[in-house]
């Protein structure tokens, strides 16, 4: 056994590796679990009692050498394989950068925007937790209208004299503008409204809004028919035509729904247009003698006309999308649809 140990320690100042793999191949010879040192250890039960004390302290003293022989050339061999070879494919392309895009909701709230700044109005944004007066009371909203009802309308608070309410359109904007600007005012309002709804294809309780607002001496229906008309040619493209229906707001009088031509099927009827060549955009009309005065506005020499569009109905009819729910899942297969739709 002692001639083994003098064997092995010899081998061991002699070792000389140049790869990692040679190093990995001593490790086993002398350290693995059949390896020689490790064999010496089974044998080492064998000896005599009276001699344990002096093999068992040179036993440990060959291990320990070889431990930390072997470990001095792992850290110090370089394989020459793996260093010679290229750690990198140079000529392989770069990871590509995932590029974000805008929603679909803001390329379409800025193309609206943007056209009515064209047209030289100005845009004003305000609180989306609003007050009973700025959202209903100041809007002409009789006192038990159903819109003022928990289940159509989000309250933050309840029970206080005044609650406080996530408004259900941007006219609250609006509202806001007329009490503190100077006239004439011509203003456009985008922004996020909340209404009580139950979660449709065709519903949300979360949507954006633009609405519009002009006050003026002499502001006539025709001035309204006629800036509709150029923002929905903007819009939809020169040949498009518009229609109005009559139809009811509380802050209008009267009061419009606008359709446009349908642009997919040139007024022939497709199941875009559902068959009628038309398409609702909009609500309009003139704004209510009531509401004017309710924001300190002499409705005797001043009158205005309002509009108010949907941006998710609008984006639907661009791009043909058929459920209201793509547009807050957030599901990057739809948004990526849109990285180059109208980025300019
Ligand atoms: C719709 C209809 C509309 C208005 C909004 C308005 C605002 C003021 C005074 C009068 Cl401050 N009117 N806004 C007028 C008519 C229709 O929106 O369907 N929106 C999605």
């Amino acid at each position: 056994m002692k001639e083994t140990i003098e064997k092995i320690l010899a081998e061991l100042n002699e070792l000389k590796c140049s790869t990692q793999k040679e190093v990995e191949e001593a490790r086993v010879r002398f350290l693995g679990k059949k390896g020689e040192i490790t064999a010496l250890f089974e044998e080492f039960r064998t000896v005599p009692s009276e001699m344990k004390r002096e093999f068992g302290k040179t036993l440990n003293e060959l291990k320990k050498q070889a431990t930390s022989k072997i470990e001095e050339l792992k850290s110090t061999i370089t394989d020459k394989e793996t260093a010679s070879a290229p750690k990198q494919d140079l000529s392989m392309p770069g990871d590509p950068i995932a590029l974000g895009s805008r929603h679909p909701v803001s390329i379409v709230r800025q193309e609206i925007v943007d056209i009515f700044r064209k047209f030289g109005y100005d845009v004003a944004e305000g609180p989306e937790i609003e007050d009973d007066w700025h959202v209903f009371e100041a809007l002409n909203f009789p006192p038990n209208h159903p819109a003022r009802e928990m289940q159509d309308t989000f309250f933050v608070s309840n029970g206080h004299l005044n609650p406080l309410l996530l408004r259900t359109h941007t006219s609250s904007v609006q509202v806001r503008t007329m009490e503190t600007q100077p006239l004439p005012i011509r203003v456009i309002c985008p922004g996020r409204v909340f209404r009580n709804e139950a979660i449709s294809a065709r519903a949300h309780c979360i949507f954006h809004q633009v609405e519009g607002l002009y006050i003026d001496k002499n502001v006539s229906f025709a001035d309204l028919k006629q800036a509709i008309l150029l923002f929905a040619r903007e819009m939809f493209g020169a040949d498009t035509e518009i229609r109005m229906r009559p139809s009811y707001f509380p802050f209008t009088e009267p009061s419009a729904e606008v359709d446009v031509s349908c642009n997919i099927c040139k007024g022939k009827g497709c199941n875009i247009c559902k068959g009628t060549g038309w398409l609702e955009i909009m609500g309009c009309g003139m704004v209510d003698p009531n509401v004017l005065e309710a924001s300190g506005i002499d409705s005797k020499q001043y009158s205005g006309f309002a509009f108010g569009m949907g941006v998710e109905r609008i984006a639907m009819l661009k791009w043909q999308v058929n459920d209201l729910r793509h547009y807050f899942e957030n599901d990057l297969r739809f948004l990526s649809e849109f990285s180059t739709a109208t980025e300019v």
